[in-house]
């Protein structure tokens, strides 16, 4: 765009110059800087270098060596955690221990529980034969107190027995003969009213009623009372009447 107004000024100073004579030709074209003036023309010095061109386009890469390598590159962050590795192989069987030791320990006690049952078996035997056991027949013991039923309850649990509980006539017969006195049954209808049951599980396989009981008096009788004559009377569990407890036979 810019050869434009040159070009203009150049066939300008042509046409000024030729027009002239050399004197004002020279003056008027001492701006000029290609045109010669005078007749004829002879061909001037070249002109200036032109403009830059255009970049050219990238060159093919250069065949000299390459390079050294560079140094390594920083360290990286640490990866995971990896999976655990595969179980190990089993150890060896350990030592024996002190067997002699051992064995003489085990011998002492076993002499000591020996020693322990035969006791055992003299003081059941006194015992058995003091209250009047009979063999196959289970044992009533009596502290001789009166308290409500669940204090009988617990005492007899404490003894290792349950409440004094006849199963026929002749253990209603035992237990009236040991306790000579009113005494608790280990027999409630706490759990549905009307239906005695025996407390350590089960409905009723023998009884042995008063005439008119049980008549739930003041609806609040649920515990059974072995009368002196031996007949059963139901009355109030918080009443309190002689503990006969029960051992098996
Ligand atoms: C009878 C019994 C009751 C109570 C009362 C005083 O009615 O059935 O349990 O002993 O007498
Ligand atoms: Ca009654």
């Amino acid at each position: 765009m810019h050869l434009f107004p040159s070009l203009l000024a150049l066939l300008l100073c042509v046409a000024t110059a030729s027009s002239l004579g050399k004197e004002a030709c020279e003056d008027a074209l001492k701006s000029c800087s290609v045109i010669t003036c005078g007749v004829p023309v002879t061909n001037g010095t070249p002109g200036r270098d032109g403009r830059d061109g255009p970049k050219g386009e990238k060159g093919e890469p250069g065949q000299g060596l390459r390079g050294l390598q560079g140094p390594p590159g920083k360290m990286g962050s640490p990866g995971g955690t990896g999976s655990p590795g595969l179980r190990g192989p089993k150890g060896q069987k350990g030592d024996h221990g002190d067997n002699a030791a051992s064995e003489a320990k085990l011998a002492d006690l076993q002499r000591e529980i020996q020693s322990l049952k035969s006791e055992l078996d003299h003081t059941r035997n006194l015992l058995t034969f003091s209250l009047g056991k009979k063999s196959g027949k289970k044992l009533y013991v009596t502290s001789g107190e009166k308290m409500t039923f669940s204090k009988v309850k617990a005492l007899c649990a404490q003894l290792g027995a349950t409440v004094a509980t006849p199963k026929n006539a002749e253990e209603n017969k035992a237990i009236q003969d040991v306790a000579n006195d009113h005494a608790f049954l280990g027999i409630t209808d706490e759990l549905t009213e009307g239906q005695f049951m025996y407390v350590t599980g089960g409905r009723l396989t023998y009884s042995n009623w008063k005439k008119n009981e049980p008549n739930n008096h003041g609806s609040e009788e649920d515990c059974v009372l072995l009368l002196k004559e031996g007949l059963w009377n139901d009355i109030s569990c918080s009443s309190s009447f002689l503990a006969v407890c029960e051992f098996p036979a």
